[in-house]
């Protein structure tokens, strides 16, 4: 493994900013929907280890000064809520390249009725990058109806064990489908996050950040996922639509790198 992939396999903290694809705009104030207002935050921050683009941004903002890029080849629109989950491949791994991407990223809805669209495109998506040297960051993702069944199992008996068991699913689909790292949702306590770190092996472990949250929550959140051994953060609404998001990125670095 070159020195491009192993960089992405230290602690990191990365700057999401998809969703304007995943959410339209109503995510974004007058100031964050303008994606040069990111790039400021993310050089002012001075804390990140790379930044979450689609294509179409990465080609009109993409900067020298910019914390490493991270293009996603896969997304999808918010239109669709009430059907199975699916995102498809949109940009090539070549074309990522062209944008000068250190590493691709890819979302799998896993338990969607489509997750073997996703799993098949995701194979061929790691064996193209991982020849070209560039690392894979896979979006898992546990979403659809069978995912609700799960959730209301749980809740009829008042705790989150399939769910958590999912999560830690998701992160070892991700490990045998050749994954760098993993981006996952949290399942809520370390105890249950240090089995999914476990489960996910040699692939570094990522959380999402979610819905802003309340500060003192959210780093909190981002003690327990660093104490139960994850690689990092990758964080988009909880810093860019923080009152000072500069400051919470600092904050969030600290706990990551102590
Ligand atoms: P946030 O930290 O803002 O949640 O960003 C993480 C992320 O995975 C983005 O990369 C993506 O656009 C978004 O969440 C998708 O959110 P969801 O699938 O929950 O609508």
């Amino acid at each position: 493994m070159r020195e491009r992939r192993c960089r992405l396999l230290n602690k990191c903290l990365l700057l999401a900013y998809d969703q304007g694809m995943e959410h339209g705009p109503t995510d974004f104030s007058d100031e964050n929907v303008d994606p040069a207002a990111i790039e400021k935050i993310a050089k002012d921050a001075g804390v990140f280890t790379g930044i979450v683009f689609q294509a179409g941004i990465a080609e009109k903002y993409r900067s020298d000064q910019l914390p490493p890029l991270v293009v996603k080849l896969n997304g999808k629109t918010g239109f669709h809520k009430k059907e199975e989950p699916v995102s498809l491949q949109l940009c090539s791994v070549e074309r990522a390249m062209e944008l000068g991407a250190t590493a691709v990223g890819y979302t799998i809805y896993v338990g969607s009725e489509h997750e073997e669209e996703m799993m098949k495109e995701f194979g061929k998506i790691v064996e193209e990058a991982h020849e070209k040297d560039l690392p894979v960051v896979a979006w898992m993702y546990p979403r659809g109806k069978h995912i609700e069944e799960i959730e209301k199992r749980d809740r009829d008996r008042g705790d989150k064990k399939e769910m958590n068991e999912t999560i830690a699913y998701a992160a070892r689909l991700g490990l045998e489908l050749g994954a760098d790292m993993v981006k996952l949702p949290f399942t809520g306590d370390t105890q249950s996050f240090s089995w999914v770190v476990k489960s996910a092996g040699k692939t570094r472990v990522v959380v999402q950040g979610g819905g802003k949250k309340e500060e003192g929550e959210f780093l909190e959140e981002v003690r327990q996922i660093m104490d139960s051994g994850a690689a990092g953060m990758a964080v988009g609404r909880n810093v860019w639509q923080h009152p000072d998001p500069v400051g919470i990125a600092k904050k969030v670095a600290q706990i990551i790198w102590g």
